[in-house]
């Protein structure tokens, strides 16, 4: 069984980062451990959270499994809080990483919408870019791509195809082997991800119909869908656009219950589309 190991945060409540990656990473078959990098009560769009950070225990369950000579197939950096955090869990991947077998996932949240989150700065995107920078996919937002190319401030919503591949590979000049950029709509009433690979050169693109609704945690959902197809065995153009297509799932089937949550998307409901898509009808 492949094993991935996820640095991000529990919100307790909030469907986002760990509570995310753990079930739908788990769905595709793959044992999913969780490095958490603080615990709060709910994601930050609620007012009040607690937050208790845990930066100073990584350095400590580092040592438990190098003890214990535990190894990863693959590594996943979600919402990560602070410069420092940026900087241990890059150490944790490199001096982790066995060779070239293990891949490195890097979703470098911190912005959407043209702005970055609240306590994110421009010095956090240029740490975020050296963890980018040793990846071998990166899984940026618009804005975020922005931010991390140091310009957040020309941040445009509306670029065309040949605009967004320029934008791809100077991302890859961060020495990220392949960019994946998510959100990207190119099609009046279509959305999808579009994938850059540097080596290659190559361009592949994933559209679905635009679900008219915004829901938090749907960038978590997809870098985990995306991470999961791929431990799965499927290519990386085709995980991405299995992941384009559970996110729009998910979003269909949370609106169709007129009592869903307002703080997250119910990805649980469309786990039977999940299994039917990848063993079949049975
Ligand atoms: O979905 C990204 C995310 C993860 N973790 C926390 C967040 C957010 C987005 O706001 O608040 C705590």
């Amino acid at each position: 069984m492949k094993r991935i190991l996820t640095v991000q945060d529990i919100s307790c409540v909030g469907k986002c980062s760990g509570t995310v990656a753990v079930p739908v990473i788990s769905a595709f078959g793959a044992e999913t451990c969780l490095l958490p990098t603080a615990v709060l009560s709910t994601h930050t769009a609620f007012s009040n959270f607690t937050f208790c950070d845990l930066t100073d225990e990584i350095p400590k369950i580092e040592a438990h499994w190098k003890q214990e000579k535990l190894t990863f197939d693959a590594f996943y950096s979600g919402y990560l809080g602070s410069i420092r955090q940026v900087q241990m869990v890059r150490e944790l991947f490199t001096s982790m990483k066995r060779g070239g077998q293990d891949l490195i996932f890097v979703d470098p949240v911190m912005a959407d919408n043209g702005k970055l989150y609240a306590g994110f700065t421009p010095e956090f995107a240029a740490q975020m870019r050296t963890l980018c920078g040793d990846s071998d996919l990166m899984l940026p937002n618009l804005t975020e791509a922005y931010f991390l190319l140091g310009k957040g401030d020309q941040y445009r919503p509306d670029l065309n195809r040949s605009e967004l591949e320029d934008l791809l590979k100077e991302l890859a000049e961060t020495g990220a082997k392949q960019v994946m950029l998510t959100g990207a709509e190119l099609k009046e009433g279509c959305i999808g991800a579009l994938l850059y690979d540097a080596a290659s050169g190559r361009f592949d693109l994933a559209e679905t119909e635009k679900i008219p609704a915004r829901f938090h945690g749907t960038g978590d959902l997809f870098a985990s869908a995306v991470l999961g197809a791929m431990l799965f065995g499927k290519s990386v153009p085709d995980a991405m656009a299995l992941a384009v297509d559970y996110v729009a799932e998910c979003m269909k089937l949370t609106l169709a219950d007129p009592n869903h949550v307002w703080y997250g998307v119910d990805f649980e409901r469309a786990f039977p589309w999940l299994f039917r898509t990848l063993y079949g009808a049975q």
